[in-house]
């Protein structure tokens, strides 16, 4: 098998945050009186925080210095940490336990690659924080998907060479930072771009897929 580990985006692939994300840049943008919908919402899929509010302020009609826009990412941050408090296991996603039981045990090394500064939290609601080889996250990045760094810091943490890694991805972001690294990337859901698409891990076998490449 020429892929020797699969580092796995956390939010929208393991685990389904992504509608919290929307929850929390909803209530802050309301409150700013600022237009924001789900389609905006898909823009901010695997980007920072700080580079998320910028897409959110496209709407606004003022500028904000940078003193507010610090104080927004924390408001939008303090809603979003409260609704994660209620995560659990049952949160994880279709198909993922049985996909990452199955890679363990065929030997092939799993990590997390998340822009997320709230991976240990997340890790830990859903009772997966001592389950994976490598976290890399973004406490330990200094620059966002679609930059590469998070997926190569993963890499570098397992000690397996970039052209012998996958990434899955639910972002388009991500997928180019995947690529970029040099890694076979996987698409779950409607992210374009990517080596092989699946619409969920519920419909594939990653372990009969990573044996099919050759
Ligand atoms: P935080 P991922 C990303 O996680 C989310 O997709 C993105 O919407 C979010 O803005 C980003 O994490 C930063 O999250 O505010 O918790 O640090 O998809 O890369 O796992
Ligand atoms: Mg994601």
């Amino acid at each position: 098998m020429s892929i020797k580990a699969v580092i796995f985006d956390l939010d929208g692939v393991i685990v389904t945050t992504d509608d919290c994300h929307y929850r929390a840049w909803k209530a802050m943008a309301d409150d700013e009186g600022i237009y924001f919908d789900r389609k905006i919402n898909d823009r901010l899929r695997g980007v920072s925080r700080m580079a998320s509010l910028d897409i959110v302020l496209e709407r606004a009609e003022r500028e904000y210095s940078n003193e507010e826009k610090t104080a927004l990412a924390k408001k939008k941050n303090d809603i979003y940490v409260s609704l994660i408090q209620q995560l659990t296991e049952a949160d994880i996603l279709s198909g993922v336990m049985e996909n990452l039981d199955a890679l363990k045990q065929g030997g092939i090394k799993i990590a997390i690659g998340s822009s997320s500064k709230n991976t240990p939290i997340i890790l830990e609601r859903i009772g997966l924080s001592t389950y994976f080889d490598a976290v890399s996250d973004g406490n330990n990045i200094t620059k966002s998907k679609p930059d590469p760094e998070v997926f190569v810091k993963a890499a570098d943490m397992l000690g397996i060479p970039y052209g012998e890694c996958m990434i899955v991805e639910d972002a388009d972001a991500g997928i180019e930072a995947g690529r970029a690294a040099g890694m076979t990337t996987l698409a779950v859901g409607n992210a374009c771009g990517a080596d092989y698409h699946s619409p969920s891990l519920a419909e594939l076998s990653l372990l009969d897929l990573l044996c099919d490449i050759r």
